[in-house]
């Protein structure tokens, strides 16, 4: 089973790969004709609206159905309880900490600093966002159909939510409308699959017009876009998830780095961390000794749920958005990118680009313009590639502490580096 979907990655891969090198042909297609046009370039805009239009058009139904697929996903954490809820919990911890160092990061290096972008007039500029106990009061919707309808996020999250954990009590009587609601995630992945074959034409559109109206010099913030958010990922595996096998899991980090390389090649190449499931179950079972019980839970629970460098790349890009349009976050609007990002990342897919739809989720929330969403969409795939390694790597952390907590781990393993783990 392995094999063949390595080998369906394998399509998926190059297929994947000719939509991001048409993307970036078209992004440096956009810089050229936008350098020769100059402002003339604005002409060539309305093909990128039309693309973040599309985008926008995926948010409220991708949210919606992926959230509640995610939590019916746990169906089993009632009977895997102790499992599920230590799983649950690391996931969302590890998340909201990358989204902070994310935000930490962007903060410091300020890759959109004296990019002063002006948002048009029909983008939103950061509205005075409401104090934080109003925030978390607006969370829950009065009317859930009027909040998808107004496309209220925050308020969609909690309600998918609230539907899915109902669903799982409802038990075999929750199981067609379950079923109804996979379907529609399912749909909703092919949709995103079909908006972002128009990314190519609308990156051209956006970068031209971007390049004509503010010249060559968007590349170096692009440039330190992609660094800024390679480092928060170095960071994130080698102190967040380094430290939580050393101190939490009292075992030897260095059999843990060893035992990533090949799951996080395979996802660095596929940008998929659904597609990367095989090697990373092969991983954690012959190289970091995790037992087949808990490996086959925790992983794909992982792959669905824990998006770790997703929420960090979030991070990053909100703040260069913001930075570039010169908006000033307040705490608050830090708080809620926080807890969006970590929320939504039980709804991101494991497939390539999910992480693109869900920023444009968070500058949605806090209210940043969506032009900034496709400007970092020409080098979304160099990004996905860092960010679905990171997500892969948090779910293999977490299946060691949990497997060690469970007494389901070879640690024997961990006192040497050489050799594979014993079937457990
Ligand atoms: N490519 C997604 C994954 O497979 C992550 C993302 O797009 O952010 O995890």
């Amino acid at each position: 089973m392995i094999d063949a979907t390595m080998e369906q990655n394998r399509s998926g891969f190059w297929r994947n790969l000719a939509l991001w090198k048409k993307i970036l042909i078209g992004m440096a297609l956009g810089m050229l004709v936008g350098i020769v046009m100059g402002p003339d370039a604005e002409l060539l805009k309305p093909l990128g609206t039309l693309f973040v239009n599309a985008i926008k058009m995926l948010i409220v139904p991708l949210v919606f159905c992926s959230l509640v697929v995610g939590v019916t996903s746990m169906q089993d954490t009632r009977q895997l309880g102790r499992i599920g809820l230590k799983s649950l919990v690391l996931y969302m911890a590890t998340t909201a900490v990358a989204i902070t160092i994310g935000l930490g990061m962007g903060s410091v290096f300020m890759p959109g600093e004296g990019v002063n972008m002006v948002a048009s007039d029909g983008a939103i500029a950061a509205k005075e966002a409401p104090a934080m106990v109003q925030t978390l009061l607006d969370m829950i919707p009065k009317n859930p159909i009027s909040a998808l309808a107004a496309g209220n996020i925050l308020q969609i999250i909690v309600f998918a939510l609230g539907l899915g954990i109902a669903l799982n009590l409802c038990g075999d009587k929750g199981r067609p409308a379950v079923a109804m609601f996979e379907s529609l995630a399912e749909a909703m992945y092919k949709m995103t699959e079909l908006v972002m074959k128009l990314a190519p034409y609308g990156v051209f559109g956006l970068m031209a017009w971007v390049a004509g109206k503010y010249g060559i010099e968007i590349l170096l913030p692009l440039i330190k876009v992609i660094a800024v958010v390679y480092l928060c990922c170095v960071i994130h595996v080698l102190v967040v998830y380094t430290g939580m096998i050393s101190l939490i899991g009292r075992l030897n980090p260095v059999r843990y780095l060893k035992g990533l390389v090949n799951p996080a090649a395979v996802a660095f190449t596929t940008t998929s961390s659904s597609g990367t499931l095989p090697a990373t179950i092969k991983a954690a079972q012959q190289e970091l000794g995790v037992s087949k019980g808990i490996s086959s839970f925790v992983l794909p629970l992982g792959a669905t749920i824990n998006m770790d460098g997703t929420a960090l790349y979030q991070g990053v890009c909100a703040l260069f958005i913001a930075q570039a349009f010169g908006i000033d976050l307040e705490l608050s609007d830090y708080l809620l990118i926080i807890m969006t990002s970590t929320l939504a990342s039980i709804g991101t897919a494991g497939v390539p680009g999910a992480g693109l739809i869900m920023l444009s989720l968070v500058l949605t929330t806090v209210g940043l313009p969506m032009e900034g969403l496709a400007i970092v969409a020409g080098i979304d795939r160099i990004l996905d590639m860092a960010r679905t390694s990171v997500n892969v790597c948090g779910d293999l952390a977490v299946s060691v502490l949990v497997g060690k907590s469970e007494g389901e781990l070879d640690t024997t393993i961990y006192d040497r580096i050489g050799g594979s783990a014993k079937e457990t």
